[in-house]
């Protein structure tokens, strides 16, 4: 496997790639940020680290100009993606069929040089408050069903994202880098095996730069519980963040009750990359949960051994 991964991000202008990058990039107080963003011109490249890959992202401006000069010359832009991100602006009704024009077009290029890319549509703007609207959803549903029935060789994942829910975007990105190893499979079994033993809400292992490696949530939970679970992910997204700015590295757990329940944070290292674990359970079984906790990190740390190169 090469160890550099180039991730393309694509879309119309305008449907929030930029911001997209923005958010990933900052997991809070990116907000004034995004407000004076500007059209990206051509193409902007940012790199970051995922255990041991650098991933570099091509923020590729959307306007027409720009996208006439990649479809003219694709190999320049489109050879050697490991990884094809396509946002489509779910809220601009009447620029859908231009987005899916242009994801055609960029399409078949792949198609006609026989190349296999796995491939993210995130339908963007999905914000809080139009969750419950009918016609969105039913759009998104739609959309899906059209390219999965168009483009049936290709490995295909659907999503969600908005800027208002920061976690929405950390797991574009997240799932989109986990199809690169097999490995990620056997890490995917221990998590969820091991949310199932402690009887936790969720399990999440997180790098140091915030983005997720796995995660596992408990199918029952209530919709009071979902809020605080979203909300100390959050949390413990910024406190990585921090941490990481900061280069603050010793002591990594964090404990904090309320109500019921325990949220809790756990930092380790393994070949030299910091990890950290992050959950949510019962106070009643926290006890239970230290127990077994320093044989889970074993386990945990002996998989991601085989995931480091
Ligand atoms: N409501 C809402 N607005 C968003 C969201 N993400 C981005 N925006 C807004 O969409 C506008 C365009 O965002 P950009 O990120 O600059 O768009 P882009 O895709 O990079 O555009 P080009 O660089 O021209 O290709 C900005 O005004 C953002 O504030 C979102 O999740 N929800
Ligand atoms: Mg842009």
């Amino acid at each position: 496997m090469d160890n550099v991964i180039k991730v393309i991000i694509a879309g119309l202008d305008n449907a929030g790639k930029t911001s997209i990058l923005t958010a990933l990039d900052k997991k809070y107080d990116f907000r004034d940020e995004i407000m004076q963003l500007k059209p990206t011109i051509k193409v902007k490249y940012r790199r970051t680290r995922f255990l041991n890959m650098d991933a570099v992202f091509w923020d590729m401006g959307g306007q027409e100009k720009y996208r006439e000069m990649y479809l003219k010359d694709p190999d320049v832009y489109f050879s050697e993606t490991s990884l094809f991100i396509y946002v489509i602006d779910i809220r601009d009704k009447e620029k859908i069929e231009d987005s899916l024009s242009y994801f055609e077009l960029v399409m078949q290029y792949f198609i006609n040089n026989n190349i296999d890319v796995p491939i993210i549509i995130t339908f963007h703007k999905y914000d809080p408050e139009v969750r419950s609207f009918e016609e969105i959803n039913e759009d998104i549903a739609i959309i899906r069903e059209r390219i999965k029935d168009t483009y049936t060789s290709f490995n295909i994942l659907f999503q969600q994202t908005s800027i208002y829910d920061v976690i929405s975007i950390v797991q574009l990105v997240s799932y989109g880098l986990s199809v690169f190893d097999k490995k990620f499979f056997e890490l995917s079994l221990l998590i969820e095996k091991s949310l199932n033993d402690f009887n936790c809400t969720s399990l999440i292992l997180f790098d140091q730069t915030g983005i997720i490696v796995s995660e596992f949530y408990n199918e029952d939970i209530e919709p009071g519980m979902y809020i605080y679970l979203l909300e100390s992910i959050k949390e413990h997204l910024f406190l990585l963040k921090r941490m990481e700015e900061e280069e603050y590295t010793h002591d990594h757990d964090f404990l904090d009750i309320e109500n019921e329940y325990i949220s809790y944070l756990h930092g380790f290292e393994v070949k030299g990359t910091l990890f950290f674990i992050s959950t949510i359970l019962k106070a009643q079984d926290k006890d239970a949960f230290m127990e077994k906790f320093s044989d889970f990190l074993v386990e945990m740390q002996n998989v991601l051994r085989g995931l480091i190169k």
